[in-house]
C-alpha cells in the first residue's frame, strides 16, 4: 500500500486547538483578561463583535472533546495554555484553580492514550503585561521565562512535547504593524522590538524546559508561507522580499541559524545587545510548521512598512473562505525548510476554513475540506519522498472555534460546533481523517 513506503515508524497524527479559541470561561476561576479580550471589545476589529467569552466552552467540555479525539484515533493533541488563567497579572502569584484545569485536561488526554503537546503561547498575552508595554518591553523575555518555568515544573512530569510559541510573525506583525490582531498597534519601532524580545523569550523558554523536563522534545511553531509579488510584477518584488523577511525569516533564522535576515538585521540593530544572538539560538528538536497557502505582496505606501497584502492570481483555486489552495507550495516549503535548517519537521497545523452548516438530515458534508486535506497530504508525501524528515501532522482544527478577526463565521473544525447549543457533530472530514489514520497505521 502506498502509505507503507511513505510514513516513518512512529509518525504521529493529531489535532490542534488553542486556548483563547476554544476555552471560553473567560472570567471563571480567577482568569484575568488577555489582550484578545480587549481587542474583541474594540469597535470593528472582530467580525460580528464576536468575543472569546464562551467559545467552544472547552473549559467545561474538555472531557467530551478528548472522547471525540479518541473516537478519531488520533495519537496527539496540541493545545495551548492561557497565560492569564494561570498568572492573572502575568507574573507573580500563580492561580491554583487555573493550573488545576490543565492538570485535569492533561490527565484526561493521557488516559485516552493521546500524547499532549503543550504550546506555551498562542497569542493571549495577559492584558496586565500589555499595560507594561507587552512584547515591546525587553522585560517580556523574563516574564515569559518565568511563566514557562511555572508550566514546566507543574506539567513536566506528564508532558514531554513542548512548543514555545505559535506563529511568531503573525502576532508580532499583525499585533504591532498591520493592526489585524491584538494589541492592534501600528508602530515600526515597537514592531522591531517585539520581534527581538519574542526571540529572546523563545530562547529563555527553551532553556527553562530543557533544565526542568527530563526527556523534553522541544519545538517552535512557524507559519512559513511563500511570499510572491502580486501579479508577478517587478514593482512588487521589494515588497515581497521585505514581507518574506518579516513573515518567514525573522524568527526561524535567528533561532536556528543565529542571525537575522539582512533587511531585518539592519533595522533591528539598536535592539540587539551583546550575547543576545547566542541566547536566541538554542538547540531545538524539531521544526513546527503551520501551513495554509502562499501569500502575495504588493506595494502599499499607507502601511507601516510600505507593503500590504496582495491578491492571488484571479484564476487560482481557493477554499471555503477564499484563501488560495496551492498544495505544491506546501511541498516546496517542506523541502526548503529541510534544505535551510536540516532538521525533523512536524506539521503543527494544516486545514481549511468554510461556512459549513448541517444539511436537512443533520450531516455536515464538507467535501471542500476533504479535497483540500487530500491534496495537502499528497504534497506531504511528495516532500517526504523528496527527503523531508516529517514526523507528524496535526489538522487545524479539531473544532470550529473563534477564528480571530473572523469571529465564529469562519469554521476550520473537522467537528462542527453549534455555538448556541454547544453540540458537537463530526463532519464528513472527521470520518475521512479517522480513516486516513487507520490506513496509514495499518500500513506501517
Ligand atoms: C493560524 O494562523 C493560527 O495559528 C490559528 O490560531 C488559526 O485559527 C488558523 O491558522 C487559521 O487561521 O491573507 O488570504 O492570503 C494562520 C494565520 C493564515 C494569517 C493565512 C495569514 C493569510 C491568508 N495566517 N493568512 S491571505
Amino acid at each position: 500500500m502506498e502509505h507503507k513506503a511513505v510514513f516513518p515508524e512512529g509518525f504521529l497524527w493529531g489535532t490542534s486547538t488553542s486556548a483563547f479559541q476554544v476555552e471560553g470561561a473567560a472570567t471563571e476561576d480567577g482568569r484575568a483578561p488577555s489582550i484578545w479580550d480587549s481587542f474583541c471589545r474594540l469597535k470593528g476589529r472582530v467580525d460580528n463583535g464576536d468575543t472569546g467569552d464562551v467559545a467552544c466552552d472547552h473549559y467545561h467540555r474538555y472531557a467530551e472533546d478528548v472522547a471525540l479525539m479518541r473516537g478519531l484515533g488520533v495519537d496527539a493533541y496540541r493545545f495551548s495554555v492561557a497565560w492569564p488563567r494561570v498568572l492573572p497579572r502575568g507574573r507573580g502569584m500563580a492561580n491554583e484553580a487555573g493550573l488545576d484545569f490543565y492538570d485535569r485536561l492533561i490527565d484526561t488526554v493521557l488516559e485516552a492514550g493521546i500524547e499532549p503537546w503543550l504550546c506555551v503561547y498562542h497569542w493571549d498575552l495577559p492584558q496586565a503585561l500589555q499595560d507594561l508595554g507587552g512584547w515591546a518591553n525587553r522585560d517580556s523575555a523574563g516574564w515569559y521565562a518565568d511563566y514557562t518555568t511555572l508550566l514546566a515544573r507543574r506539567y513536566g512530569d506528564r508532558v514531554k512535547r513542548w512548543i514555545t510559541f505559535n506563529e511568531f510573525s503573525v502576532f508580532t506583525l499583525f499585533g504591532y504593524a498591520i493592526p489585524w490582531a491584538a494589541p492592534g498597534i501600528t508602530d515600526r519601532g515597537q514592531h522591531l522590538r517585539a520581534i527581538h524580545h519574542v526571540n529572546l523569550a523563545h530562547g529563555a523558554g527553551v532553556d527553562a524546559v530543557r533544565a526542568l523536563v527530563p526527556g523534553a522534545s522541544i519545538g517552535a511553531v512557524h507559519n512559513r508561507q511563500r511570499v510572491l509579488p502580486e501579479g508577478g510584477k517587478p514593482e512588487n518584488a521589494e515588497a515581497a522580499a521585505l514581507l518574506d523577511e518579516h513573515w518567514n525569516l525573522a524568527f526561524c533564522d535567528p533561532q536556528l541559524l543565529g542571525h537575522y535576515p539582512p533587511r531585518v538585521a539592519r533595522a533591528i540593530e539598536p535592539c540587539v545587545k551583546a550575547g543576545d544572538m547566542a541566547r536566541i539560538c538554542r538547540p531545538m528538536d524539531w521544526f513546527g510548521l503551520n501551513h495554509y497557502g502562499p501569500i502575495f505582496a504588493r506595494v502599499n505606501p499607507e502601511t507601516t512598512w510600505g507593503y500590504g497584502w496582495g491578491d492571488a492570481p484571479p484564476d487560482s483555486p481557493t477554499h471555503g473562505v477564499g484563501w488560495a489552495v496551492f498544495p505544491d507550495a506546501f511541498r516546496d516549503e517542506l523541502l526548503e525548510i529541510t534544505r535551510r535548517y536540516r532538521m525533523p519537521i512536524v506539521i503543527t497545523e494544516n486545514g481549511c476554513g468554510g461556512s459549513d452548516s448541517p444539511d436537512e438530515s443533520g450531516d455536515i458534508v464538507d467535501q471542500h475540506r476533504i479535497n483540500y486535506l487530500q491534496l495537502y497530504n499528497a504534497s506531504m508525501h511528495e516532500a517526504i519522498r523528496g527527503g523531508a524528515d516529517v514526523r507528524g501532522y496535526f489538522v487545524w482544527s479539531l473544532l470550529d472555534n473563534f477564528e480571530w478577526g473572523s469571529g465564529y463565521g469562519n469554521r476550520f473544525g473537522i467537528v462542527h460546533v453549534d455555538f448556541e447549543s454547544q453540540k458537537r457533530t463530526p463532519k464528513a472530514s472527521a470520518r475521512w481523517y479517522a480513516d486516513l489514520i487507520k490506513r496509514a497505521r495499518s500500513a506501517t
